[in-house]
């Protein structure tokens, strides 16, 4: 197609009158309703659909774009997305939100009331969805030609709420009203098998035939990924399971059977019901096996389609696609791959390994043992049964390689093969993703170089050029300026234009108005109105924030064991110059972690003591906001004075909660794990409140053996706070994690404790200077640019994938 002729679309009117027309023309045509007659629901959907058609214009113009230069392609294979709310994204990417707030006047509705019934789709658990849907925006943002695919789970992320303090769920039916930010697409269906059995096809020793036992449809829709300040809008599409007609069974239904007669399409359905709530911890469940294989098998199909629009034959596969697995749950797609290469369009064993091998990229996520996803062999066997056979056979010819260049090793062979040899077989999905990949990325420094000395030494010996890192980063566009236009607006008054916004390096810039008075001052009002609109808290106490996924490892109960001792210190000298502190909680805990649902359960019977404690509630108030998502990240970053990162060092692969806070002037306290190592290199050592064990010292501590009692002994302040949660000080709740603590304490909670307070101290004396406080806030920021996801896409582009950017034409 010669672009030059253009695609023969209209371009949407820019005025505010031609906005108007089309918003009205929605509310018609779109929601058959009128302007006398429209709901809030109705208002909202036709804004929707008024902005979604200026994206989709845009669209139209990139998908032919693409097909134009036939480029190679990024595919992320992802089961989650953590997109957040759309209409504010849409409305800033597609400058189209002066225009709404004018013309949403004549249905008689303020902008602010429409934004509430924006509902965001919870799609994902916490850092690795959103990081997700951070990637995608950056790739847009990139001009990287790229799709994101995903599962349309009809219930995401449950919705938390606190009941007596403990943390009740609730189902998350995020679609229940319809979702207008969806294009379905159910021509592009495709049919998944699972179970059955595999015959032998004459004369092929490698090929197989497989027979399976149930036939699922995949269903996709998908959502508008725009750049920012490009022509460029790529897709995520999700797929949705659909029981096929067969699945319906009419006779049983004539016979009265009604459950009986569904029972088919509604195990098809399951599939995608519901996101499983498990972060960084395995369940192993048949489903959830199902889940993944449904995800890579519509996927898989669906690029092997676009890759024939364009091109023939399987030569230029590899030259043309990349596909990126975040972590393992995708890691089905090598043996699928293979599957389709050489059981379907017949290429023999080593061509077809070439390819996929050629093709894929893996991400690791994680460092705990417990995350590493293996599913027992029997499981795999009986649900794909072909799969199974294809990863054997590739085990076969990868123990070999191991074999001539380690002879005899055989200890090494048993430690590096794809299936464990335990007391039960299981088939290990990260060394199933490291042998059928080019490269493998940690997602921080300290956690690729973890990677490789640890977990996965033996692969690195092997190959040590696979092994890369390639920093997380954030969008400055969600976590910046829609979140806080207020710290967005100064920063462009500060800097003389917005152009940081997709070159975030220029923040660095700020530095020199960090010692200017006037400047300061702003800062500082930027941020007490921040704190004001967020209403948790006395705006003018230092709001100290942890806001994650609840996790033994994140050490939650490190900050609880830190606000019991400031309550007993208060209690104990009521008159002393206190610094008044806000201690902000949010985070999920997953629905069968017993452990961590006891630490919100605590947090909030000592939150309920020391409000009630006259003397200490004036200088000290813990509030837990309940149900943290995208959401409601985007409110409490932006008042947050201080940012916990206290996870025990070695186990945070990277974070990027931690690169919010300091990009919005959050100071953070905070270990040397994960991506807090390379802030504090950044921002300077100076900027940053450092304390505890390092990696190295953590490790050497656990393999000295551990005794947390030696730590409660030796610290009265420390044995003061567990006492008063054994004594039941706090309503009697928390033996549980005390004893924990005591008992075995695996994240060396006791060991780090002294260190935490000594370094809140510190905290304590930064904050009690306002101008050292703002400038250490006003250079956090100027010196984080590095963490724009937009550098993380730049790093990949170059490093990983070798794509270039495929701008799109703004005269098409
Ligand atoms: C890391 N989620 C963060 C972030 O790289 C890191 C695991 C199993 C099943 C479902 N979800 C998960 C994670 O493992 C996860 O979110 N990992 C996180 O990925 C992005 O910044 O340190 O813990």
């Amino acid at each position: 197609m010669d672009l030059r002729q253009g695609i023969g679309l209209r371009r949407l009117g820019t005025t505010a009158d031609e906005f108007q027309q089309d918003l009205l023309s929605s509310l018609y045509y779109r929601r058959g309703t009128t302007v006398e007659s429209a709901s809030p629901r109705d208002a909202y959907e036709a804004l929707a659909l008024t902005v979604r058609d200026r994206l989709a214009e845009r669209r139209a113009r990139t998908a032919a774009a693409h097909f134009a230069s036939n480029p190679r392609w990024v595919y992320y294979l992802s089961a989650e997305y953590l997109l957040g709310a759309q209409l504010e994204q849409n409305l800033l990417y597609s400058g189209t939100g002066d225009l709404a707030s004018q013309s949403l006047k004549v249905l008689g509705r303020t902008l602010e009331e429409i934004e509430d019934l924006d509902v965001e789709p919870g799609l994902g658990n916490g850092g690795l969805g959103r990081l997700a849907a951070c990637l995608v925006d950056a790739m847009a943002t990139r001009d990287i030609p790229a799709v994101g695919y995903g599962i349309r789970y009809d219930f995401g992320i449950f919705r938390q709420s606190l009941e007596g303090g403990a943390q009740a769920e609730r189902p998350d039916d995020w679609a229940f009203q319809g979702n207008p930010w969806e294009f379905p697409a159910p021509d592009d269906r495709q049919t998944v098998g699972f179970y059955g059995h595999t015959e032998p096809v004459a004369g092929s020793p490698t090929r197989k035939s497989w027979v399976p036992g149930e036939i699922v449809l995949g269903e996709p829709s998908h959502m508008l990924v725009p750049g920012y300040r490009t022509e460029t809008v790529n897709i995520v599409r999700l797929w949705r399971a659909r029981g096929s007609e067969a699945s319906f069974d009419l006779s049983r239904f004539a016979a009265g059977q009604y459950a009986e007669a569904v029972q088919e399409a509604v195990r098809a359905e399951n599939i995608s019901k519901v996101l499983y709530p498990d972060d960084s911890t395995e369940l192993g469940r048949e489903l959830r096996l199902k889940q993944q294989y449904f995800l890579v098998s519509c996927s898989l199909r669906d690029i092997i389609r676009r890759f024939r629009l364009r091109n023939e034959g399987w030569d230029d596969f590899a030259e043309k696609t990349v596909i990126q697995l975040n972590d393992t749950h995708p890691t089905i797609a090598i043996p699928e791959l293979m599957r389709l290469l050489v059981d379907e369009y017949e290429l023999d064993w080593d061509k077809a390994w070439s390819i996929t091998r050629s093709t894929f990229a893996y991400t690791c996520h994680t460092l705990l043992p417990e995350a590493l996803e293996t599913w027992p062999v029997p499981l795999f066997e009986r649900l794909l049964p072909r799969h199974l056979e294809i990863i054997y056979l590739i085990n076969m010819f990868f123990l070999r390689e191991v074999e001539a260049r380690f002879p005899g090793d055989s200890d090494r062979l048993r430690r590096m093969s794809i299936i464990g040899e335990g007391s039960e077989r299981r088939v290990r999905m990260a060394h199933l993703a490291v042998v059928g990949t080019e490269a493998v990325n940690g997602v921080a420094e300290l956690h690729s170089k973890l990677l490789r000395e640890t977990v996965l030494q033996d692969f690195a010996d092997l190959w040590p050029a696979k092994f890369q890192n390639v920093t997380n980063g954030v969008s400055p566009r969600r976590f910046m300026k829609l979140a806080n236009p207020r710290l967005s607006d100064l920063i462009t008054e500060g800097l003389g234009d917005d152009g940081w916004l997709n070159d975030l390096d220029r923040l660095a810039g700020l530095e020199r108005l960090a010692g200017d008075a006037s400047f300061m001052e702003r800062w500082r009002a930027v941020k007490r109105a921040n704190k004001v609109d967020l209403a948790a808290g006395d705006p003018d106490s230092l709001t100290d924030v942890m806001i994650k996924r609840f996790h033994e490892y994140k050490r939650q109960q490190l900050k609880l064991l830190h606000v019991i001792t400031m309550y007993h210190r208060i209690r104990a000298n009521p008159a002393g110059d206190w610094v008044p502190r806000t201690v902000l909680f949010a985070g999920k805990a997953a629905p069968a972690y017993h452990a961590a649902k006891n630490i919100i359960r605590l947090i909030n019977a000592v939150g309920a003591t020391i409000a009630a404690d006259p003397v200490v509630a004036p200088h000290l108030t813990v509030v837990f906001a309940e149900n943290y998502n995208v959401t409601l990240a985007e409110r409490i970053i932006p008042a947050a004075d201080l940012s916990e990162q206290i996870s025990l060092a070695g186990k945070e692969a990277s974070g990027t909660g931690n690169m919010k806070l300091a990009l919005n002037g959050a100071i953070t306290i905070g270990t040397l794990d994960g991506a807090n190592i390379e802030i504090r290199a950044r921002v300077g050592e100076e900027n940053f409140f450092l304390f505890g064990l390092d990696a190295f010292q953590a490790a050497e501590v656990q393999i000295s053996g551990y005794h947390p009692r030696e730590h409660y002994d030796r610290d009265a302040e420390l044995k003061a706070a567990i006492d008063a949660i054994t004594a039941g000080t706090f309503g009697g709740v928390g033996r549980e994690v005390a004893d924990s603590l005591l008992g075995w304490d695996e994240y060396l909670t006791l060991a780090d404790y002294r260190s935490y307070l000594d370094c809140q101290e510190e905290v304590e004396r930064a904050w009690r200077d306002p101008d050292r406080w703002t400038r250490l806030s006003i250079l956090n920021t100027a010196h984080s640019g590095f963490f724009s996801a937009d550098r993380t896409i730049a790093d990949y582009a170059a490093r990983i994938w070798r794509v270039a950017p495929v701008p799109v034409p703004k005269d098409i």
